[in-house]
């Protein structure tokens, strides 16, 4: 599967502990008022791994100590130059406590009942995949930030 250049790099961490996952309700800015993994852009000299962990912090105040990256994905977006990388990981073990930011209100979720209506429409597609332990790579083209007009995922 061919991928875009992008435009951003970002990363996505899901605490996942079988049934339970870790969501934060974000609060301002891109995605605002949907239920995502924690994560961000990753900045100049900072690597994946390096960037992941300080987002977690700044985002829910863990510092991720075990994890595996599991998938990634391109996010087009119809109309604009962006393309944005999303690099995303399960997190088996963390440090810390749980807390909630300015960015990020967080909650666990039992995966049989996650808010599929407010969070990301592309995760319907492939949260499935990442519960059954697998990798992947994916490539989604939206029309807005509601509606998928084309993607394509694959197991690696
Ligand atoms: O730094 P910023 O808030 O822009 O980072 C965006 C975060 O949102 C980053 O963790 C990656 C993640 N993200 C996207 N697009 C999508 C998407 O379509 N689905 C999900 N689940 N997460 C996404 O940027």
């Amino acid at each position: 599967m061919k991928h875009p250049k992008p435009t951003k790099i970002t990363t996505l961490c899901l605490v996942y502990q079988h049934p339970k996952i870790l969501l934060g309700l974000k609060k301002r800015g891109f995605g605002e008022g949907r239920w995502n993994g924690y994560g961000g852009k990753v900045d100049p000299g900072e690597t994946i791994k390096e960037s992941l962990v300080r987002e977690m912090q700044e985002e829910c105040g863990l510092t991720p100590t075990k994890f595996e990256k599991r998938a990634t994905m391109y996010f087009e977006f119809k109309g604009y130059p962006e393309i944005i990388e999303v690099n995303v990981f399960a997190i088996d073990e963390f440090e810390g406590e749980l807390i909630e930011t300015e960015e990020m209100k967080p909650k666990w979720f039992d995966i049989d009942g996650l808010p599929w209506k407010d969070m990301w429409p592309d995760d319907l597609h492939w949260y499935p995949l990442f519960f059954a332990g697998k990798k992947f790579k994916g490539n989604f083209l939206f029309d807005g930030q509601d509606k998928i007009i084309r993607h394509e995922l694959e197991e690696i």
